[in-house]
């Protein structure tokens, strides 16, 4: 690798050592990668966060962009380490390997080591159970700390989460995980629920969450084996984020309903913060799981919508029938979509808000291992203006949804928004 095994295993990346190697690895992949800071944490340390691809600095039309991110809770370490383990084996295999090399061809992989780094260092030594570097440092737990789908959520929002907010709205993010310890499963949304679920709080999605927490799970050492810690167990090794335990403003639920990006938790070792002899066998247990998680953002269907001149159209809600999001999906600013479905039949509907609605039927192969969503491209004939921009505002969408349904006069509008109910609790 980049740094010699020794060195590797002799110490965890502090503050210095971390931005050091971020550097280091910059300085010797220049047109591989891009580092940049996307804001301080409270006491003022930098967010940083690597991209890697073929084109690092920017955002490719048809080429999706991945996340991962580790340690919002600072004393959380085991993501922070292999993340770095990660970024070193994607440079060094680079035309190399050619399965990293098609990947790096063909995907955007933005790394963030750590989103709490004071916490992290707060944390002074090496402890298996929570500390107070846990919080950022308001003391703020800052995967408490978004807007929540669900829920009022009156944390007031951190420096750490509104630069995270900022860089989601920045980016076209596509799939992500946050890297978390103190368990050992792939959790994914919702986290939290309105209404009586029965215990368990399923997206539109569900089948797809399954499916990305499956994928970490079986390529991971032990995962899937379902065993826990501490005499929990996960069947297969994933859960439904609120079946374990609800949360509100968390991260996962806020990507997936705001960022138009499916991310999961994931909870890699028992031991919060391990000695740091072991770092290498995480990375090992790893690897494999880390590696095809971020294939899976080639899963589904992609596209750009244009107008009769050719121009692309922002702001066009591109969904598959039958799984309307609260907040519909909607067409980046080169008018392009992404939309992570597994293999099957499915109505692919494109409206350009106050135009009517095209349909088109696709059939998604199995073509993960081709590095490449299909491809299906909308070209509004009669439309020859631009969208105008259309946000979802930051409040409880879900809780709005409930609200309308209980109204006593329904209106056309309601209706409408009960369809989404039924159809998302289905
Ligand atoms: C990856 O991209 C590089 C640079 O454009 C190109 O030379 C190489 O052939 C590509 N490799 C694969 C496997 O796609
Ligand atoms: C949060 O704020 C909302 C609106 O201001 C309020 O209705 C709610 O009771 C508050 N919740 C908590 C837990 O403080
Ligand atoms: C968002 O993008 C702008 C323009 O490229 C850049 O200046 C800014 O630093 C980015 N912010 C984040 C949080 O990524
Ligand atoms: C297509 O999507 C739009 C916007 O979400 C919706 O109003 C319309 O009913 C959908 N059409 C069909 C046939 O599902
Ligand atoms: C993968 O790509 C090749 C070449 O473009 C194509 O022939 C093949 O059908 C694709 N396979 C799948 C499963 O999409
Ligand atoms: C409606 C609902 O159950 N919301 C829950 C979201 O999560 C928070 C934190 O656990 C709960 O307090 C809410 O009741
Ligand atoms: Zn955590």
């Amino acid at each position: 690798g980049f740094f010699s095994r020794t060195w590797w295993a002799s110490s965890y990346h502090h503050t210095e050592e971390l931005e050091a190697y971020l550097k280091g690895v910059h300085a010797a992949y220049p047109s591989l990668t891009h580092l940049h800071s996307i804001g301080r944490s409270v006491e003022g340390r930098d967010l940083w966060v690597l991209a890697l691809g073929r084109f690092p600095t920017h955002h490719k039309i048809g080429i999706p962009e991945f996340k991962y991110v580790a340690n919002m809770h600072g004393d959380e370490t085991v993501g922070r380490e292999i993340l770095l383990h990660l970024i070193d084996f994607l440079v060094t295999s680079y035309r190399r390997d050619p399965v990293i090399t098609r990947l790096l061809n063909n995907t955007r992989i933005h790394i963030m080591p750590t989103m709490n780094p004071d916490g992290f260092e707060a944390t002074k030594v090496p402890d298996c159970y929570y500390t107070r570097g846990r919080y950022n440092k308001n003391g703020e737990d800052l995967n408490r700390n978004f807007p929540d789908a669900f829920e009022n959520n009156n944390a007031s929002i951190q420096p750490e989460t509104q630069a995270v907010m900022n860089w989601i709205k920045n980016e076209t993010f596509v799939l992500s995980a946050n890297l978390h310890g103190g368990a050992l499963v792939a959790s994914y949304t919702f986290d939290n629920v309105t209404g009586s679920l029965k215990g368990y709080s399923r997206s539109p999605d569900d089948d797809v969450f399954i499916h990305l927490a499956k994928t970490y799970s079986f390529n991971h050492a032990s995962m899937y084996k379902g065993m826990g810690c501490d005499r929990q167990t996960f069947p297969e090794g994933i859960t439904n984020g609120y079946s374990w335990y609800q949360l509100e403003g968390g991260m996962q639920d806020y990507n997936y309903v705001w960022g138009q990006c499916f991310e999961i938790t994931l909870e890699l070792s028992c031991c919060k913060y391990p000695p740091a002899d072991q770092l290498e066998k995480f990375w090992r247990d790893n690897k494999a799981a880390l590696i095809e998680y971020i294939k899976q953002v080639h899963l589904g269907v992609k596209g750009q919508v244009t107008d009769r001149n050719g121009n692309p159209i922002p702001n066009v809600i591109v969904e598959a029938k039958g799984r309307p999001h609260v907040c519909p999906y909607r067409t980046n600013e080169h008018g392009e979509y992404f939309l992570l479905l597994l293999p099957g039949t499915y109505v692919i509907n494109a409206t350009v808000p106050g135009f009517k609605s095209m349909l088109k039927t696709v059939e998604i192969p199995d073509n993960t291992g081709n590095f490449s969503a299909l491809k299906q491209d909308f070209s509004f004939s009669e439309v020859s203006i631009r969208s105008r921009a259309a946000s979802c505002p930051k409040t409880p969408l879900y809780q709005d949804l409930e609200l309308a349904s209980a109204a006593t006069k329904p209106t056309l509008h309601i209706l409408v928004l009960m369809t989404v109910m039924l159809v998302a609790f289905k």
